[in-house]
């Protein structure tokens, strides 16, 4: 302790000789690792520990009822694209509804809703531009539907049918369509985020104009790819955009066991990545920050991180039951009282460009053709057998085609236990 006391006594002499000797001359280090000041003021060397309570707000246009704050604020998007997108927030909710209830009755084998979170991905992905590269984690069907993903598309996915463009070959949701510049899904928690600043890197070196959109969730922020992802796309420099959908939960792990720092837009300066949090309901406000961010992305050629404050309404899968560690009146609140979609109509309305007849008609008619495209989907039959076999080796080695083999005799001996319906 004695020896410690008089450590600080001879930095606090050696301190005030350099104040009063430097006054007007700031004296800063020359350590390779930082340039920044010497102070003799401890307080001044700590970065506050940030708190939840205490910390960002959370930037918004729209109040919970859907009516603008400062009309200064609003980024007065034309009709036709505001009509778009919520169209789009309308028909993902329509199919999450159909596909979740199909998954139920045992017709396709998982799903997952975006119930909750739609202005989160669709505000954000029509902020950015078509030829811009997103990666999703796999709450992200909006961004597809807003891009022109068809619901046979997604249906056919789904249902992992032989029109599936990854031919059966993946769970449902897992989406993937390289004419819309969109990364297949890959479940493993964060693998895309290490990926792309890889593909930001590229297209800065091209000089393209483009940036990557990376998607994650809070959860997945806890992973240490999101470290190597924040701090390559820093360091290198790269146009991404780093979307972190925080819905409150990692399946039953709430944010408040996720992490003790400000939720993850704190993290961003630690990076050295400009950072803003919104709230991920607002559409326009989520659509005004994505705005902004691929601007300074795409000029500046370095990373921007966005969170956006949301709320999981739906549970985190079929395989999950969210009664068993949250309350139902939670779930409620924000189904009833704060839901992205209603936020949005509300302001169509005010604007005087919606009704709710047109909504009506809208649900109607959206609803026939997710059933459409559904029935469609589920009477196609189901790629052939050898598709698990191929695209890996150029030409099928032996050992591969002696497991093919075994796996007709298998389904032929087992009829009952496989579809039965393989196309040729
Ligand atoms: C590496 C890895 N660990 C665990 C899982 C299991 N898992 C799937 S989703 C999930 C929660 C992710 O939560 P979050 O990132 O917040 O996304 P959300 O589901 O809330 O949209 C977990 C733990 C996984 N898929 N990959
Ligand atoms: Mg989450």
């Amino acid at each position: 302790m004695l020896r410690f006391r008089s450590y600080f006594r001879t930095v606090r002499s050696v301190c005030s000789f350099r104040f009063l000797s430097s006054q007007s001359n700031v004296e800063r280090s020359r350590y390779p690792g930082s340039r920044s000041r010497f102070s003799c003021v401890i307080d001044e060397c700590r970065p506050p520990a940030i708190h939840p309570d205490e910390g960002v707000s959370v930037f918004r246009i729209l109040s919970s009822e859907g009516r603008v704050i400062d009309s200064n604020q609003d980024p007065n998007i034309p009709d036709e694209k505001l009509l778009n997108m919520y169209e789009t927030m309308v028909v993902l909710n329509v199919a999450d509804n159909i596909l979740y209830e199909s998954q139920r009755q045992g017709r396709i084998s998982f799903y997952m809703t975006a119930y909750g979170e739609e202005a989160t991905v669709i505000g954000s992905t029509a902020a950015i531009d078509a030829n811009d590269l997103i990666y999703g984690q796999y709450r992200e069907a909006g961004a597809l539907l807003f891009r022109g993903y068809t619901l046979s598309e997604m249906m056919n996915q789904c249902y992992g049918n032989h029109l599936d463009s990854a031919k059966g070959r993946q769970m449902p949701i897992h989406y993937g369509a390289h004419h819309l510049n969109f990364q297949t899904i890959s479940s493993p928690l964060a693998t895309q985020m290490p990926q792309a600043p890889g593909a930001a890197y590229a297209f800065k070196r091209e000089r393209s104009g483009q940036c990557v959109m990376c998607y994650f969730g809070d959860g997945a922020a806890s992973e240490g790819d999101a470290h190597a992802a924040f701090n390559f796309a820093a360091t290198l420099d790269c146009p991404v955009i780093f979307f972190c959908r925080n819905n409150g939960y990692a399946i039953s792990t709430p944010t408040s066991e996720q992490y003790r720092g400000d939720g993850i837009v704190s993290r961003g300066p630690g990076y050295g990545i400009e950072s803003v949090r919104v709230d991920g309901n607002d559409l326009l406000a989520v659509y005004s920050v994505t705005r902004m961010a691929r601007k300074i992305c795409v000029k500046e050629n370095r990373p921007f991180l966005i969170e956006a404050m949301t709320y999981r309404i739906g549970h985190h899968s079929t395989s999950d039951d969210s009664s068993a560690y949250r309350s139902s009146d939670d779930v409620k609140f924000w189904d009833k009282q704060d839901h992205p979609i209603s936020r949005a109509y509300n302001y169509l309305v005010s604007k005087g460009i919606w009704s709710e007849s047109r909504d009506t008609e809208l649900r109607q008619t959206k609803k026939k053709l997710v059933m459409e495209a559904f029935r469609e989907a589920e009477a196609q039959p189901k790629p052939p057998i050898e598709e698990l076999f191929r695209d890996v080796y150029d030409n099928m080695p032996s050992h591969i085609e002696t497991q093919l083999n075994e796996i007709r005799q298998h389904v032929a001996k087992y009829p009952n236990q496989y579809p039965t319906n393989f196309s040729k």
